[in-house]
């Protein structure tokens, strides 16, 4: 069984960072280590929330992992919370990178122009080297926007896009992949560029009209967790836009949906039947 560990808070209630993370991967039959980086009673989208730090215990964490000569297939980092966290993962990347083991950094930050209210510019640029050290990244637009020094736009062409991609890529990683990207009107998707192969490739779905919190770790978990069942990149792609547009479609039908995240949970069955060979 593959084992991958990912690096991000948990909000306990909100379904996004760890709570999101642990049960798509695990359910797609990968072993999932976890590094809580903070525990916070929900995501910081509500008004109030509490939070703990969990910086001081990273290191000693991984430094048990070495003694135990445990090794992870993958290493996923999602939410982190402060510049001094990226500075340590940075570490922990070099620590645990083998020639046969892929580093995804989905560098959570920002959404529809603006960045989240715990970060600022400097928080972005420092995610960008982050990046550096990842051999996939999967921001969204407004991050790339940040993380590239490019005018965030709404409305775009693929041109913007694909250069968007190259300077993403220029930043270190192999593969980078939009989200939220859009050609035409009533569709959305993703776009990935692989640097080596100088390789686009854009998958789209029907555009749904909601907008919800978490499917950016939604996202990720499945394409972290796609790749881990033996799939390429491109396949994940599409997975995890699939699944990500099929939770957005239950979470818009259900009558008891919560305005805090989305139905991920009813459509896991859903998500191993993309998978199954
Ligand atoms: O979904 C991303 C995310 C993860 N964790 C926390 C957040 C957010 C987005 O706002 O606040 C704590």
């Amino acid at each position: 069984m593959k084992r991958i560990l990912t690096i991000q808070d948990i909000s306990c209630v909100g379904k996004c960072s760890l709570t999101v993370a642990l049960p798509i991967i695990s359910a797609m039959g990968v072993e999932t280590a976890i590094i809580p980086t903070a525990v916070l009673s929900t995501h910081t989208m509500f008004k109030n929330f509490t939070c703990k730090d969990l910086t001081d215990e990273i290191l000693p964490i991984t430094n048990h992992f070495q003694q135990e000569k445990i090794t992870f297939d993958a290493l996923y980092s999602g939410y982190l919370g402060s510049i001094e966290q990226i500075d340590i993962l940075t570490k922990v990347f070099d620590d645990f990178k083998t020639s046969q083991n892929v580093i995804v950094v989905d560098p959570v930050m920002a959404d529809n122009g603006k960045l989240y209210p715990a970060f600022d510019k400097a928080y972005a640029k420092k995610m960008a080297g982050l990046c550096a050290h990842a051999d996939i990244i999967v921001p969204n637009i407004t991050e790339a926007s940040f993380m590239t020094d490019m005018e965030y736009k709404e409305a775009y062409d693929e041109d913007y896009i694909k250069t968007m991609l190259r300077k993403l890529s220029a930043l270190g990683a192999k593969i980078s992949i939009l989200t939220g990207v859009s050609f035409k009107e009533g569709t959305i998707g993703a776009m990935g560029y692989d640097r080596i192969n100088d390789k686009f490739y854009h998958y789209a779905n029907e555009y749904l009209p909601a907008s919800y919190h978490g499917t950016g770790d939604i996202f990720a978990s499945s394409f972290v967790g796609t790749l881990m069942n033996g799939f390429d990149w491109q396949k994940a792609l599409q997975v995890a836009a699939d699944y990500t547009a099929e939770c957005i479609r239950l979470t818009m039908t259900d009558k008891e949906g919560r305005w805090y995240g989305v139905n991920f949970e009813e459509a896991i069955p859903y998500l191993l039947k993309l998978i199954a060979r």
